[in-house]
């Protein structure tokens, strides 16, 4: 099967170390295209930029679907577009949060979550309650470096150590689930270090998606998640405009 796992950033530097994280994990029958979109944002730690980021992931999961593409992943922790993502799409969606989240709630009774910048912090918590896992996160945290300073900054991997076991302490919680794909490489590390299971959301939503396309299972397209009416799109947009079909 093939998997397409999208970095909704264009840092291909990011993007090669999701597919080291994705490709450690898949099935040996498992194809995994690693992607970014060519446009949008170089990082996501903003509404503006969640939003920015969501035209050129729905062009990638075009191509995807061109390409024959079984499944995919959102590899950013704001699981941008994925309802969007799923109409347009044949096989199933699943984001790296929502991912993370359910895998978490196997794990204890309760997990915190270890984000970037401050401001992230707000959507995880929507994400919990959105996905129905509120009631399992203990805490959202944010260890204060933007996204790309994870890759520059010697010591981001300490300092996101020292975040996810500060963490743990403050919140009598069971498990750490990482709030950004940019983390995904240091998962073991820091559950060594810490003592406790980590989530990492890019592995996470791989074993996901391969689980549900090898049950042959898809998003239902009956209602709500039905391919998109097609419509003129105005402007830069233009090219997104669906194809009348039939
Ligand atoms: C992320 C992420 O996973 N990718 C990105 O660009 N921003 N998440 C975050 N909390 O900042």
């Amino acid at each position: 099967m093939i998997i397409t796992v999208i970095n909704p950033n264009t840092t291909w530097d990011m993007t090669a170390a999701i597919e080291l994280s994705a490709l450690a994990v898949a099935g040996p029958d498992t194809v995994i295209r690693a992607v970014s979109p060519t446009m949008g944002p170089a990082s996501i730690e903003s509404h503006y930029d969640e939003a920015l980021a969501v035209p050129g992931l729905l062009a990638e999961i075009a191509g995807g679907e061109e390409l024959g593409s079984d499944g995919y992943v959102i590899a950013c922790f704001g699981d941008p577009g994925l309802d969007a993502a799923r109409e347009l799409a044949g096989g199933p969606v699943v984001g790296i949060a929502e991912a993370a989240m359910h895998a978490a709630s196997f794990l204890g009774r309760r997990f915190s979550v270890v984000t970037t910048l401050e401001r992230t912090v707000g959507r995880a918590w929507d994400l919990a309650e959105h996905y129905g896992m509120r009631r399992f996160c203990a805490n959202v945290h944010a260890c204060d470096i933007p996204v790309l300073e994870l890759d520059t900054d010697p010591y981001a991997i300490k300092r996101v150590t020292d975040a996810c076991a500060a963490a743990l302490e403050q919140d009598g919680s069971d498990a750490i689930v990482l709030g950004c794909a940019g983390m995904s490489s240091w998962c073991g590390q820091i559950g060594e270090e810490i003592g406790a299971p980590v989530v990492d959301g890019v592995t996470a939503a791989v074993l996901q998606v391969q689980s549900l396309v090898t049950m042959g299972l898809y998003t239902g397209d009956r209602g709500e998640f039905a391919p998109p009416p097609p419509k003129p799109y105005a402007g830069v947009l233009s090219d997104f405009a669906l194809p009348v079909t039939e």
